[in-house]
């Protein structure tokens, strides 16, 4: 809730902002002195040059910026109703899911924590690709959202050295069809 008005009131002061910038620079066009056509033609060019580049880096900060590997709160969230809560203990050294048998295209919360040490809870797809993960600390639950989209087998493994068994710390959680 707070985080929404955060937000809205950060958007309205950039706006504010970006249109004293753009009053400011209306306001400081000034005329250049006749230098000639070669240096005008070199003007416009790199006038063309300059929004050439601007078209380029929105374009690829708009194809980029959705790939990075931050669940979008809206495909997190889920309805309340399709929310599946997972209790999630780590201990030297095994994990216990519960429950560790789910549905695609559910949206698991994961409540993590631990009996003992810092542990790394890390779920990895069917193709060992990491898809989330977050600290198992004693004493703290870290809520985890994520939406399976394909059945299969995931792996949970241990991201924080935890002892000498830790290599040991591995799970399963299985993911039916829809
Ligand atoms: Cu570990």
């Amino acid at each position: 809730m707070i985080q929404e008005l955060v937000w809205a009131t950060s958007l309205t002061l950039m706006a504010v902002l970006a249109l004293v910038f753009i009053w400011v620079a209306f306001k400081a066009r000034i005329e250049l002195p006749d230098y000639g056509p070669a240096i005008a033609s070199a003007y416009q060019k790199r006038t063309w040059l300059f929004g050439l580049a601007m078209v380029i880096l929105i374009w690829a900060n708009y194809r980029t910026l959705s790939h990075l590997p931050y669940v979008s709160s809206s495909a997190a969230q889920g309805s309340a109703a399709t929310v599946q809560p997972v209790e999630v203990v780590g201990n030297q050294w095994s994990w216990t899911i519960t429950p560790s048998n789910l549905k695609a295209g559910q949206t698991a919360e994961f409540h993590v924590t631990s009996t003992d040490v810092n542990h790394g809870f890390a779920v990895y797809d069917p193709d060992m690709r990491i898809v989330a993960q977050t600290q198992a600390m004693p004493g703290y639950i870290n809520k985890l959202r994520y939406t399976f989209t394909k059945p299969g087998t995931y792996r949970v493994l241990c991201l924080e050295y935890c002892g000498v068994a830790h290599h040991q710390m591995a799970a399963d959680i299985t993911v039916a069809a829809r």
